[in-house]
């Protein structure tokens, strides 16, 4: 018998790897959408007719719509992955952040309640290095103490919490994966990674003039998001229910990214100056850029508070579940970012400047 899978944020980054992964192994894999006026479907279009792939229209912030689509499924796994993701962005909607990503895992687990499927399905928890924010131990491991650094970071506090509660209250199989960031070529155009090699492919092709950052200093465990949607199902298939940390433990900065990402378009920068004042010039690479300031530092990005520290320890996942956390390099990451992003940008032409400029308001916080 094959097993059914419900997702939520299914037009997500990790939700378009995690339904490939779940149609490969053979699941029923059934996804929530919201609705928009416009298709955000991108990322799953190429899994929309497929025999074995479902959709339902839902909304984290509607228990109805939650308990609606969980009861005509009925699955056996559900991966909660809905979120309000943007770190910034939970600067200025706190209060939206709060209800899907703290109050909406309570509306998921207690949907599965009402419709009696507590002692059979199973429910992962997108949990994340967020948590750990102002960092008290460097790497971080299931045993490091929290301390959310955002509104997002503590919206997520609540759905760990309540995840362990439930674990322990109702004896539910619910875990947290505490997933260190993960990028792709699929990955949402205002993270940091994502915005460096679109920006790099676009400069490189003319289209860009320079690149706006904001804390070049701010170092991350950057891993393949790919690679981590594995570890999402190893947790589930688990003997038993244990929160897990994901991460590649190996640390780089913003800055060594950016270096990178323009190193594999044939461009090499040189970093001068401090803080605010720094700038990432051209001192190689095709003629017309040489000279040029390509990175500059904009105020527009910093965050009221940053977190700055974070390298995960995947020991325990190494361990219990064989997760290897060293499948994707951080040079081969870099590297199919950034050329997946030239071929997109050459395919997309004078289009993908509109883009990136709306992605740039968007990230500011800018409505024009
Ligand atoms: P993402 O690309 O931003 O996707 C978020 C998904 O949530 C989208 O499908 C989005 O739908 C959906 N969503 C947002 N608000 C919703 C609502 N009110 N109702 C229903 N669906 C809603 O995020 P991701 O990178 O795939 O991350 C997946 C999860 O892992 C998130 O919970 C994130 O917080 C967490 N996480 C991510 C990382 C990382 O590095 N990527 C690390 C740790 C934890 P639309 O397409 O309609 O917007
Ligand atoms: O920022 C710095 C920024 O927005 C990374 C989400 O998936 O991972 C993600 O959150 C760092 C921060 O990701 C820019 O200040 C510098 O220190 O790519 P990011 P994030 O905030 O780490 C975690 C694990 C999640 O759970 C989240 O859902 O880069 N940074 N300059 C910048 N960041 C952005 N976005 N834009 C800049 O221009």
């Amino acid at each position: 018998m094959s097993k059914t899978a419900l997702i939520t944020g299914v037009t997500g980054q990790d939700g378009s790897y995690l339904s490939e992964f779940l149609l490969e192994k053979g699941y029923d894999v059934h996804g929530i959408i919201r609705r928009s006026s416009v298709d955000f479907r991108e990322r799953i279009a190429h899994l929309e007719g497929h025999p074995h792939f479902h959709l339902h229209y839902g909304h984290m912030g509607d228990s109805m719509s939650l308990i609606k689509v969980v009861d005509k499924v009925r699955p056996d796994e559900i991966y909660n992955l809905a979120a309000q993701s943007h770190v910034q962005v939970s600067f200025d909607s706190p209060e939206f952040t709060a209800d899907v990503d703290a109050t909406g895992v309570l509306r998921v687990l207690e949907a599965v309640r009402a419709c009696h499927l507590e002692k059979t399905c199973r429910i992962y928890q997108a949990s994340t290095s967020e948590l750990y924010g102002k960092v008290e131990e460097v790497p971080q491991n299931e045993n490091t103490p929290f301390h959310p650094y955002s509104p997002y970071a503590v919206a997520k506090l609540y759905g760990y919490w309540i995840v362990k509660e439930y674990r322990e209250a109702y004896d539910m199989f619910c875990c947290s994966g505490i997933l260190f960031n993960h990028e792709s070529e699929r990955r949402g155009e205002t993270f940091v990674t994502r915005k460096i090699t679109l920006a790099v492919a676009r400069i490189s092709q003319g289209l860009q003039d320079c690149l706006y950052l904001g804390n070049l200093d701010s170092l991350r465990d950057w891993g393949y998001a790919k690679d981590y949607v594995e570890c999402m199902w190893l947790i589930l298939q688990n003997d038993k229910p244990e929160d897990f940390v994901i991460a590649t433990g190996v640390q780089h900065s913003v800055r060594e990214f950016t270096e990178l990402a323009f190193r594999h378009a044939g461009i090499e920068l040189k970093f001068e100056g401090k803080g605010i004042d720094e700038k990432g010039i051209c001192v190689k690479g095709p003629e017309k850029l040489v000279g040029k300031t390509l990175v500059a530092v904009s105020k527009d990005f910093y965050r009221p508070t940053d977190v700055v520290n974070l390298w995960g320890d995947p020991t325990k996942a190494k361990a219990k579940l064989g997760w290897d956390p060293a499948k994707t390099s951080f040079e081969q990451l870099v590297k199919l970012m950034v050329e997946h992003d030239i071929a997109k940008v050459a395919s997309e032409g004078a289009a993908a400047k509109v883009r990136t400029n709306l992605a740039e308001y968007l990230e500011k916080g800018i409505v024009k």
